[in-house]
C-alpha cells in the first residue's frame, strides 16, 4: 500500500463545484481511499494573469495503485469534468490532478515527473500540503516545513464559499 498526495486545481466553471465532484470521483477509485483533504484555498493565477483565481487543495490517498495507474484514473476523472487537453500549459482550467509525491519514489518517465514539477516553490501546492502533513519530508530529504517558511504567500487565503 502506498500514501500519495494529489494536487487539486480549477478555475472555471465553478471551482467549488469541480473541486467536490473530483473529491466523490477519488472516493470511488479502485484500490484506493481517501484519508485526509486539506482546506480549500484561493490563488492568483501563476502564469498568464488575465484569467481567474484558482481553488487549490491537496487530497491525501491510499492506494495500491502503480504511479501509471492512477495517473490513468486522474486522468479519467479530468476528462469527464470536461478538461480539454491542448496548447493551455498555462491556461485555465476546469480541473487539474497531479500526482505531487507516491511515497519517497522519484519518477521521471514522458508521462509522470514526481515529485510534481516546482512544488517546492508554489504557495497553492505547499501550504495545503502542509495543512495535512507538517511532517512530511521529500525524497530530497527537505523538509516541507522548510519549504513553507521560505515561500511567500503571493495572496493565498481560503476559499469563502
Ligand atoms: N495557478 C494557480 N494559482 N493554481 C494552479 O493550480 C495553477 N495551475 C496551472 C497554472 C496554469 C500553471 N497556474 C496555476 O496549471
Amino acid at each position: 500500500m502506498s500514501i500519495c498526495y494529489i494536487a487539486l486545481g480549477s478555475n472555471l466553471e465553478d471551482p467549488f463545484a469541480q473541486a467536490n465532484r473530483a473529491i466523490a470521483a477519488l472516493h470511488q477509485l479502485p484500490q484506493t481511499t481517501v484519508t485526509n483533504i486539506s482546506p480549500f484555498y484561493r490563488s492568483k493565477p501563476l502564469g498568464p494573469q488575465d484569467q481567474n483565481d484558482y481553488l487549490n487543495a491537496v487530497v491525501k490517498l491510499n492506494t495500491t495503485l502503480s504511479p501509471t495507474e492512477l495517473l490513468d484514473q486522474l486522468q479519467s476523472i479530468e476528462k469527464s469534468q470536461g478538461r480539454v487537453r491542448k496548447n493551455n500549459r498555462w491556461g485555465a482550467r476546469t480541473l487539474d490532478l497531479d500526482i505531487l509525491l507516491y511515497d519517497n519514489l522519484i519518477i521521471n518517465t514522458d508521462r509522470l515527473t514526481v515529485p510534481h514539477y516546482h512544488m517546492q516553490h508554489r504557495e497553492f501546492v505547499l501550504y495545503p500540503l502542509y495543512d495535512i502533513a507538517p511532517d512530511l519530508t521529500l525524497p530530497d530529504k527537505q523538509k516541507l516545513s522548510d519549504l513553507v517558511n521560505k515561500c511567500p504567500k503571493n495572496g493565498l487565503k481560503k476559499w469563502e464559499e
